[in-house]
């Protein structure tokens, strides 16, 4: 369609020439209109509203290779974050060029996710392990709050007993190796951390302090993570105690929801301690052991809590086994312009 409509408005300057300038602009608005047939609609989403009325299905869902996804342009990202935890500062370039793409606009949600299932029959780790890393805190023990049970995957993220995955919510309880098979599937991939900092950071090169929590002007929380005393005391002031639909807070500056906090996300990164070769003492900010199989997960998540894991924050990074189906953990895909 769009070779179409280009041979036409070509065709129609070959024969009335190029001194006319309705014919001028005619092509323009003709060109203006494939390119806005083009970019794909997307969700109205930001507040509670109407992240309770999406079904979880971007428009054009399975037609459309970008539905749901935003064009994020060439540019600059300032990696990482001198004022918060270690393995967030940056000892190479500051600035790292990042090649344009689209991304989702929210977190993968269980409607998409259950697409994919259905077309595939593909059964996620937790399904084949029946183990997954449960957030079970303990009244009795307050530094005891993971488990590891049965029943729990990404259409039971309540377990056995519990309520089902709603539609609207992101998909969690994915290893690295689901969240790459769902990829692979609409012809896409994982981020990168890079690619993902540049996302989730859209233009903002200050730093932030690690204990930033996201608010807005009126002190209100802008994403879904966790007040109060962490692990017992959950205040819900954000209006979630648990995973929220996606969608109910505010776009970033390039339109993305849920950057921060309500699940992390899976990069295709292998978590190696602090970003890059360095000159200080690799010992402190190198970890010893490196796991093989962690890679880096982004953003924070529902239980992120101000004095306990501030990780709330776009350079917010951490290790994550990548075969371990987990309560906070989830992803979205990108694809390359
Ligand atoms: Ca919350
Ligand atoms: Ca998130």
């Amino acid at each position: 369609m769009k070779a179409h409509f280009i041979t036409l408005s070509l065709s129609c300057i070959l024969i009335t020439g190029c001194n006319n300038s309705n014919s001028h602009e005619n092509h323009h608005k003709n060109l203006d209109n494939i390119s806005q047939k083009t970019m794909p609609v997307l969700a109205q989403l930001g507040n509670l509203e109407r992240c309770n009325q999406y079904q979880g299905l971007p428009a054009n869902w399975l037609k459309d290779p970008h539905s749901g996804m935003v064009k994020i342009a060439d540019g600059t990202v300032q990696l990482g974050s001198e004022l918060a935890y270690q393995d967030e500062q940056n000892f190479g370039q500051k600035q790292r060029q990042v090649k344009g793409f689209w991304i989702d606009q929210t977190e993968v949600t269980v409607a998409q996710f259950q697409s994919f299932v259905d077309a595939t029959q593909y059964i996620t780790d937790a399904e084949k392990q029946n183990v997954a890393a449960v957030f079970s805190p303990s009244s009795t023990n307050a530094k005891s709050w993971w488990q590891l049970k049965s029943g729990y995957n990404w259409h039971m993220p309540n377990g056995k007993s519990g309520a089902k995955a709603k539609p609207n919510e992101p998909v969690r309880y994915v290893t690295l190796n689901d969240a790459e098979h769902y990829a692979v599937w609409l012809g896409r991939t994982i981020p990168n951390e890079i690619e993902w900092e540049y996302a989730a950071k859209a233009g903002q090169s200050e730093d932030v302090h690690m204990h930033h929590e996201p608010r807005d002007q009126q002190h209100h929380p802008t994403a879904n993570y966790w007040q109060g005393t962490f692990p017992l005391k959950n205040t819900q002031e954000d209006g979630f105690e648990n995973v929220a639909p996606v969608g109910c807070f505010p776009a970033n500056a390039f339109g993305l929801h849920d950057m921060i906090g309500n699940v992390w996300e899976w990069t295709n990164t292998p978590y190696q301690g602090a970003h890059d070769l360095h000159l200080g003492d690799p010992s402190k900010l190198r970890q010893n052991e490196i796991k093989a199989r962690e890679f880096v997960i982004k953003g924070g998540s529902f239980l992120c809590a101000n004095e306990y894991c501030a990780r709330f924050r776009n350079s917010a990074r951490y290790p994550q086994e990548t075969d371990l189906a987990i309560t906070h953990v989830g992803f979205r895909t990108i694809l390359a312009e």
